[in-house]
């Protein structure tokens, strides 16, 4: 932990993320996605060129990939209309510097900073950063990508704003996955700054499941005011690029993209195979699968518990070699109130099998660590 306030609450393992940049690494599927969608945006959407030197169109859509993962709570909540006592606000869920700034768990941090400075199209991605749950599909360090879209008013309603986005985010889907894609809006969806939100889910095969991939809306009209834009109406959505990235190539973990081993990071390297619009084809064939380890631990928790606590101290303990954290069963004492929980823990290498003193050590050590930092008492 960075001693430098005492409301930070930074692990090491988390601050030497910062700066990895994966969304810039050259032949990385994140980076691979990321330009696969800004090429779809600059193709799909042009208009007529704004400089007087120029006739031909040119693309609606600003691109920005470099900015800061360290906002403020204004930028990141408060310019947002996040209310003061929202969850993810809050220690258990979100890793600050000081009590004003911290790692973005969003890129909507930008929103409101890139709209002041006159933009009314962009797509801005970067790496975000939550205290979350661990299973193969959240990782404490992600990508999101931000889009969002104004028109003046006097163009638009709010019926064709909802279209607009529905449309243009279908149309993404389907030019990365294919017509054959099963997906379904969540209107049911919630959040501060947009009215109505939305969020779009893939259908996994593979897994049986859905996949949440993007949670989007309509911009608040008080977002708007607070920029000098009240006069334009306008969507926006941030869409995980690690699902994205999942569902294109066949990914089925998301420590992968963490991974260093050449077995993985080849696969994403230029070949002679392009499908037919000449994008490269790539599926992502999985190096042998080890076999996992579980390991049951069940403990009473004290009142200030929060799962994000625990799962960041099985992450502590055990990096990458954390498949999935699973809660399997709780149960309130009837008469004492006090809550009891019980985890599996999945351990799984995925280069090396494991072996069973190791995985017992780090159980043990998340068991003391349980015990000395979360007060928890083992059963
Ligand atoms: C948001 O972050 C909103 N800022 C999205 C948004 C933007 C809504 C603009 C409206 C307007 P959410 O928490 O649902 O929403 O995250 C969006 C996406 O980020 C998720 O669908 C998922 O794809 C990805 N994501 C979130 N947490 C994680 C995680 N821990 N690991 C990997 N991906 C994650
Ligand atoms: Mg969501």
């Amino acid at each position: 932990m960075l001693t430098a306030s005492p409301h930070c609450n930074i692990t090491l393992p988390i601050l030497n993320k910062v700066g990895r940049n994966l969304h810039h690494q050259e032949h990385h599927p994140l980076n691979i996605i990321k330009t696969i969608i800004e090429d779809h945006f600059s193709k799909t959407f042009r208009q007529p060129s704004t400089s007087a030197s120029s006739t031909e169109d040119e693309p609606v859509f600003r691109y920005f990939d470099n900015m800061s993962p360290r906002v403020t709570t204004q930028q990141c909540f408060d310019d947002l209309l996040i209310q003061p006592d929202h969850v993810s606000r809050a220690v258990t869920d979100t890793y600050y510097f000081d009590e004003t700034s911290l790692l973005r768990p969003h890129t909507s941090a930008h929103q409101t900073e890139l709209m002041r400075a006159g933009h009314k199209a962009f797509l801005a991605t970067g790496d975000c950063y939550r205290r979350d749950e661990i299973d193969y599909c959240h990782y404490p360090v992600f990508h999101q990508m931000e889009g969002v879209r104004l028109w003046p008013c006097s163009e638009v309603d709010d019926a064709y704003v909802i279209a607009d986005l529905k449309s243009t985010l279908e149309g993404l889907v389907r030019r990365l996955f294919g017509d054959d894609i099963v997906f379904r809006w969540d209107e049911a969806a919630y959040f501060p700054f947009t009215e109505p939100s939305l969020e779009l889910e893939i259908w996994s095969e593979e897994r049986q499941d859905w996949l949440e991939v993007l949670g989007s809306g309509v911009i608040h009209t008080d977002i708007l005011r607070n920029v000098d834009m009240a006069d334009h109406r306008g969507w926006a959505f941030g869409l995980g690029l690690e699902r994205w990235a999942m569902t294109l190539f066949d990914i089925p973990d998301i420590r992968l993209f963490w991974s260093e081993d050449p077995r993985f990071l080849t696969q994403f390297r230029p070949s002679s195979k392009k499908t037919e619009d000449g994008r490269e084809f790539v599926r992502f064939a999985p190096f042998s699968k080890y076999p996992p380890c579980f390991k049951d631990i069940s403990f009473w928790t004290p009142e200030s518990y929060h799962a994000n606590d625990f799962a960041a101290i099985v992450r502590d303990v055990a990096g990458d070699l954390v498949e999935s954290v699973t809660l399997t069963d709780e149960f309130t004492h009837p008469k004492t109130q006090r809550l009891s929980v019980c985890y599996r823990i999945t351990y799984r290498s995925m280069s090396a099998s494991l072996v069973d003193d190791d995985v017992n050590a780090l159980q043990e050590k998340v068991r003391q660590l349980a015990v000395d930092t979360l007060a928890v008492e083992l059963r």
